[in-house]
């Protein structure tokens, strides 16, 4: 049945298992004393916030753990095709909450610990989250990996354990500096590590090639001698699905210098030689690599990527699947799922392991492989497509490389028959790029080794097909296809905005959390006008929430009366944070220079949460210029009244949950063909706020299911764009033709958000006037008048609140339960555990 989540088969004979304790307030006490007492050693008097959440965290976990048995043992045992996901990262979030709702625990754990004096809301923020992502693509594996312990899919996520996550940010003088995010030091309580199954990783050295047979019999086979290695410690976390008995497993990567290394270099007396060998064996999962959309051709990285795909297949391989299973039925037991390319080195692994380890022919081990993997691509910029340096990834992995020659001799082979030796498109089309210098395009090679590749909205995989992989599409047409993304409604909606989660509930009862089609229901309460009004005090309430929030963590002052206005995203020049901070300097503008009058202005709140990559020049101005242009609105006696600019600084999972509920308004204003996807559009329209966008990524799907009438578009279309492009585009035309957008621009280029100095902005001005690549200047007016929209509509509030509604009701497609069905069928061809 479609929309209907599985669950899991009963206990059998012949797998003993502890059960989990049955849920009741005094049994809550009971286990979380013990914990209180036996595990974190100390007594509730002299308990610290920390202590006493490291034991809720402990005490919750019981609850859940003969479920994760259950579910792992029946895997064993049953053995069904199973998803392994690959991802450098994973963007969790916040566990506690997520766990208390999966085990239907909210209550019992609040009343327990109410009955010792202690407020569970204050542990939830003692909790640390786990930023081991940069931004959508891994909250999106955080999502997926959600959906499919929902829905009872046998599966397990693979990762890398970064001892420090994406780094915290912080505002100098507005401008951003970064701080290491020690996300361990207290302690992580979610996590089970198994250093007895660690897996050895081998990197440099050399290939040797030996002959076997005689004479005209005689092959030739290559043998990789390894340089050095690693250990890969797995760590285990519970994916818990929501209340349907199955908990998955997400296993992330930490590497540890070997035993060997260590001992040899310290027989000799080398104390600090064996402390540097450990340090440089362990730098591997030290650091998350804080880029979002643009690669880092850093050695290191390199090093991550091989690293955890070499421990997660061996583990899957020896951990997984029975003793002595026969590879060439690989793709019967597994679909490794490319999360981009950042995993893509994973298909010459298997290739050598195939080959080298398990004396398969080539033509059979690219048999298996091709069936083993599919790639998903996340991106449309050209800069951001993977490329290795053929002689980095020569010395860091020599047999790989081989191998990578030989599937390119054999697929360019392929390409000269199809096009009748077309040189031109065997250089486009190869996986080894010549210029600036020899390297391999990873994109290329996933391409190649898949049996599907998606892009991860209509638009995006519109675009790979006619664009970024146009050849591949027409060599094979059938490999490519598409799934939108998805958001998780447990923690985006259910965990993150309890109150519209009642109201919901009480309309069309709770199945939405796993069916979110049924949200189709509340439809005709749009026409109600006591729903909407719940509704608007639903969000009312939740902007008081996000005013305490802000004022406690950041010293933020947020009017609750206003609207909304919120953009929330990695700092990039194509999701055009410029565009927003552009309409804010008119409006400031406006005021200031009498045009406009305090009246004519809906009061409202612009609210921006952004990180730059550290190595991000431009972004990290754009973050300057927001932060100054806010202190001068907010602190202007008469545009303060109608206009604040609030950019709380380390915007994460935590502030997305309290932020995105209060929302009215969301902006998602790229160019239109930049965006790949966005999964923030979904989070908002799904909490009832409306869009104005951009015709991009899924924000195109967005405004096909609620209607134009509640999505406030503008801007170029990506055909108009690319037609611009082709023509010559000439940002300083607008800038002379437009009187407002002139003044906007004359103000930053003199200095008035800048103390007067001309020079601290002065890069962001001439950018937008001499090159602008995203089109800022030539969208500027068309977002100029549907922000007039918006103030038009917002201005009628049951109106507002009506389309609001609607939003809700038509955004159950974004589910990541329904991308995962999508996937099942399209790509993945497996089942739910049965019950
Ligand atoms: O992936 C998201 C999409 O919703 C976004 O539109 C897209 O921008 C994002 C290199 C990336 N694409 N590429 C990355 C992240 C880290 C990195 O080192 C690239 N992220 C996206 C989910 O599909």
């Amino acid at each position: 049945a479609r929309g209907r989540v599985g669950s899991v088969t009963r206990v059998t004979e012949s797998t003993p298992l502890i059960a989990s304790p049955e849920p009741s307030v005094e049994g809550f006490v009971r286990e979380y004393l013990r914990e209180l007492n036996f595990t974190q050693g100390t007594v509730l008097e002299r308990a610290s916030t920390n202590d006493k959440y490291l034991a809720l965290a402990r005490t919750v976990r019981h609850y859940l753990m003969a479920s994760w048995m259950r579910t792992t043992s029946e895997h064993l045992r049953t053995q069904p095709k199973a998803v392994a996901y690959l991802s450098a990262e994973y963007l969790l979030g916040r566990q506690l909450d997520n766990a208390l709702i999966a085990a239907d625990l909210t209550d019992i754990a609040s009343e327990a610990l109410a009955s010792l004096g202690i407020d569970v809301a204050e542990l939830r923020e003692a909790e640390v989250e786990p930023g081991l992502g940069n931004g959508g693509l891994g909250r999106l594996a955080a999502c997926f990996i959600d959906s499919l312990a929902t829905m009872a899919i046998p599966a397990i996520g693979y990762g890398i354990r970064y001892e420090y996550g994406i780094f915290r940010q912080k505002f100098e003088d507005g401008w951003q500096v970064e701080k290491p995010d020690r996300w361990l030091d207290n302690g992580s309580p979610w996590e089970f590590a198994h250093p007895e199954h660690e897996v050895t990783v081998s990197f440099g050295g050399h290939v040797e090639t030996v002959s076997e047979g005689e004479g005209a019999d005689a092959v030739e086979t290559s043998r990789w001698v390894p340089g050095w290695e690693v250990l890969g410690v797995p760590y285990n976390y519970m994916v818990p699905g929501y209340r349907n008995g199955c908990v998955n497993t997400l296993r992330l990567w930490s590497a540890r210098a070997t035993h060997a290394f260590n001992l040899e270099t310290f027989n000799y007396g080398d104390y600090a030689e064996a402390v540097r060998a450990q340090t440089f064996a362990e730098n591997i999962s030290k650091v998350l690599y804080p880029e979002d959309s643009t690669p880092q051709g850093k050695e290191l990285r390199l090093q991550q990527q091989y690293f955890f795909v070499a421990c997660s297949l061996r583990d899957f391989i020896d951990q997984l699947l029975p003793q002595g299973f026969d590879l060439h039925r690989l793709p019967e037991r597994v679909c490794f799922q490319l999360n981009d390319t950042h995993p893509v080195i994973a298909v010459p692994e298997l290739m050598r392991i195939l080959v080298d380890e398990e004396g398969f022919a080539w033509d059979e081990a690219w048999e298996v492989t091709q069936g083993c993997f599919a790639y998903t691509c996340h991106t449309l910029l050209p800069e951001a497509l993977e490329v290795w340096p053929v002689d980095l990834l020569g010395r860091l992995l020599p047999r790989h490389l081989e191998i990578i020659y030989r599937i390119n001799d054999e697929f360019l082979e392929e390409v000269r028959e199809a096009s009748g030796d077309d040189a031109v498109l065997v250089r486009r089309m190869s996986i080894i790029a010549e210029h600036p210098g020899r390297a391999v395009r990873m994109a290329h090679l996933a391409t190649v080794a898949a049996t599907k590749v998606n892009g991860v909205a209509e638009l995006h995989s519109q675009l790979l097909r006619d664009k970024v992989l146009a050849d591949f599409a027409r060599l094979w047409p059938e490999k490519f296809t598409n799934v939108t993304n998805g958001v998780t409604p447990r923690r985006f909606v259910r965990m993150a905005n309890p109150r519209l989660s009642e109201l919901i509930t009480e309309a069309i009862g709770d199945g939405w959390v796993t069916d979110l089609d049924r949200l189709r229901e509340l439809e005709p309460l749009a026409d109600d006008p006591e729903f909407r009004r719940r509704f608007r005090e639903v969000k009312s309430a939740n902007k008081e929430r996000l005013a305490d929030f802000l004022a406690r963590r950041d010293g933020i002052e947020v009017p609750v009366d206003t609207m909304l206005d919120v953009m929330v995203k990695r700092l990039h020049e194509y999701k055009r944070q410029t565009l927003q901070i552009l309409h804010v300097i008119t409006l400031y503008d406006g005021i200031v220079s009498g045009r406009l009058a305090l009246e004519d202005v809906v009061p409202r709140t612009v609210v921006f949460g952004a990180k730059a990559a550290p190595g991000y020049a431009m972004a990290k101005q754009i973050i300057g210029l927001i932060n100054h242009v806010a202190a001068v609105v907010n602190n202007h006696p008469e545009v303060s009244r109608v206009l604040r600019v609030a950019f709380p600084a380390n915007y994460n999972v935590t502030v997305a949950e309290t932020l995105i509920p209060a929302a009215d308004l969301s902006e998602q204003i790229s160019l239109a063909g930049k965006e790949a996807s966005g999964t923030g559009n979904m989070k908002f329209a799904l909490n009832g706020a409306l869009t104005i966008g951009t015709d991009d990524g899924a924000n195109v799907e967005i405004r096909q299911l609620v209607g134009d009438d509640h999505f406030f578009l503008f801007g170029l279309t990506e055909p108009e764009a690319a037609a611009v492009a082709e023509a010559g585009y000439r940002p300083a035309t607008y800038y002379e033709e437009n009187a407002t957008l002139r003044r906007a621009l004359d103000l930053i280029a003199r200095g008035e958000f800048s103390g007067g100095d001309r020079q601290t902005f002065e890069p962001i001005v001439s950018n937008l006037l001499g090159e602008d690549r995203f089109m800022v200047l030539a969208d500027y007016q068309s977002y100029l008048d549907a922000q007039q929209r918006v103030e038009a509509a917002y201005r009628d509030p049951d109106a507002w609140s009506r389309s609001a509604v609607l939003n809700v009701a038509r955004s159950g497609f974004f589910s990541s339960d329904r991308s995962m069905r999508d996937y099942l069928d399209r790509i993945w061809h497996a089942e739910p555990l049965e019950s």
